[in-house]
């Protein structure tokens, strides 16, 4: 049985879902520059123009004031509009309170509070914004969850002193949090730092040109003090603040039982996952970590005080996005598929979604098993969800029951991992419980949502929302508290 308090509901972030990009003062932000799926594969420090031809981004002597004339009217920006929750937000939050939601998971825009991110106030239009989407959710009993930093920063910040790589980025950003914090002081008890924090490698998250190994570090060595200064500003300013992390879990299995399979997959699980949570639950970077570094010949520039930030500011719980497994192996004739965008073999035990993700219930159980044995801190299902290509069946419904099928055997798992393993859950919130725009390939038919939004791969469409047959679902388990399933 899930607590009388466990938080149903569903997830969000400003650069896939709110759209408004230059409205209401808001300056421009890095994810402001990606565009949709065709162009994925260019995306990173350049992109193809409407003739065609390469234009580069950032750092170009080309495009000397980059953060303002880089993006191309005639070109689609995915976040420039999303799906307009901008506009749309009263009638959106209310169909998330018909569904009977406790919760609602959303990010803020950085560059909605502070503009270019260097100013000295905040921009009002910005905060009162938010603040109308606090009271609305309140209104209906939905408790806000608020990642304060989801795959954006100002693309001032980033094309004018290298993003993360800069130590001053961790100071412009405590000031965003302090504005927040004391802002929606009441409102929002539930922060996470930085989603999905051990994936941050692109432009876009990190405000970095031309990355390194030993540039990654230092970037991520901030964001390290930059969280753990948030979540002890976030203590100090309300003792009611709860501040988590957000891990991309990605589970790991060894391929066979060959010694050196499961030594590599020990090795794969540390780098790609666990060193994050450690450094973030633990307060301090684990020894293989700072061996390795050793190993690299990479110095990561800290002062003084660092050490004990990271060691005053550890998470209060544990945020974490669940999607699939992969398979850790050391052969390289193994089939590879592409789940998460991160190169696995492929499991012969397991079904694969349309976008190639393995399906594994199973592994969520373990999952949350894996962090509770190793943490002890509530954990929070923050991202779950099964992508997939929606159509408008001939009576105008949408009988999504493969997404049901895979929330339903998520959900069992889960409870298992509550009742028989004796894992503290706080709650369940499925991403894009709107259909928004896939941060992984900018499309829209890459849908998760109980809610249908009429847009397509290029924006068109009337945005109009429908309930899909989920919706119905998810409204009876929720309503039921994990029950009816
Ligand atoms: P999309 C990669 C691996 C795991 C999760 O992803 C990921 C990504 C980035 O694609 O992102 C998280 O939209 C992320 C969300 C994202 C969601 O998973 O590529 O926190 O922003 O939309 C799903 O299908």
């Amino acid at each position: 049985m899930f607590k009388n308090n466990f938080l149903w509901g569903g997830a969000t972030a400003a650069n896939q879902f709110e759209g408004g990009y230059n409205l209401g003062g808001r300056g421009l932000a890095t994810s402001d520059t990606k565009t949709n799926g065709s162009m994925n594969k260019k995306r990173k420090h350049s992109f193809l123009d409407s003739n065609g031809k390469i234009v580069y981004l950032h750092g170009s002597e080309k495009i000397p004031q980059a953060y303002q004339s880089v993006i191309d009217e005639k070109m689609y920006y995915p976040s420039h509009r999303a799906v307009d929750f901008y506009h749309r937000y009263e009638d959106d939050i209310a169909l998330l309170a018909q569904m009977g939601f406790k919760c609602f998971r959303m990010s803020i825009s950085w560059t909605r509070i502070y503009p270019r991110g260097n100013e000295s106030s905040p921009n009002q239009a910005g905060l009162d914004f938010y603040d109308h989407i606090f009271d609305e959710c309140l209104k209906y009993g939905i408790e806000p969850i608020v990642t304060l930093n989801h795959f954006d920063m100002p693309i001032y910040l980033a094309d004018h002193q290298n993003g993360w790589l800069n130590r001053q980025t961790v100071e412009y950003f405590i000031q965003y949090c302090k504005t927040v914090f004391k802002y929606y002081r009441g409102k929002v008890k539930y922060w996470m730092t930085f989603n999905e924090i051990n994936l941050l490698r692109g432009y876009d998250t990190l405000g970095v040109h031309e990355m390194t190994p030993a540039r990654y570090y230092q970037a991520l060595h901030h964001i390290f003090v930059a969280s753990a200064k948030a979540v002890i500003l976030g203590h100090k300013i309300d003792s009611n603040n709860q501040i988590g992390m957000m891990l991309a879990n990605i589970l790991t299995y060894s391929k066979t039982c060959n010694p050196r399979d499961v030594a590599l997959e020990l090795d794969v699980s540390r780098k790609l996952k666990y060193f994050y949570s450690d450094v973030q639950c633990r307060g301090y970077y684990p020894s293989y970590i700072v061996n390795s570094l050793k190993q690299q010949g990479i110095t990561i520039n800290s002062l003084e005080d660092d050490d004990n930030l990271l060691k005053n500011g550890c998470v209060d719980y544990i945020g974490f996005s669940y999607y699939n497994s992969g398979v850790v192996t050391t052969r390289k004739d193994a089939e590879m598929t592409l789940g998460n965008g991160i190169k696995m073999a492929a499991n012969p035990y397991l079904k694969e979604s349309e976008w190639k993700w393995p399906i594994d219930p199973i592994g969520l159980r373990i999952s949350l098993n894996l962090l509770w044995d190793r943490y002890q801190k509530p954990l929070f299902i923050v991202e779950n969800g099964l992508g997939a290509n929606d159509q408008i069946a001939e009576d105008g419904k949408i009988h999504d029951e493969y997404r049901i099928d895979y929330l339903r055997e998520h959900i069992i798992e889960m409870k298992k991992a509550v009742d028989e393993d004796g894992v503290e859950l706080i709650g369940y919130t499925p991403w894009g419980c709107i259909d928004l725009v896939s941060a992984g390939t900018g499309e829209m038919k890459k849908r998760y949502g109980f809610i249908y939004v009429d847009m397509d791969d290029n924006g068109k469409g009337t945005l109009k929302r429908s309930c899909k047959e989920s919706f119905y679902w998810y409204q009876k388990v929720i309503k039921s508290n994990g029950e009816s399933l």
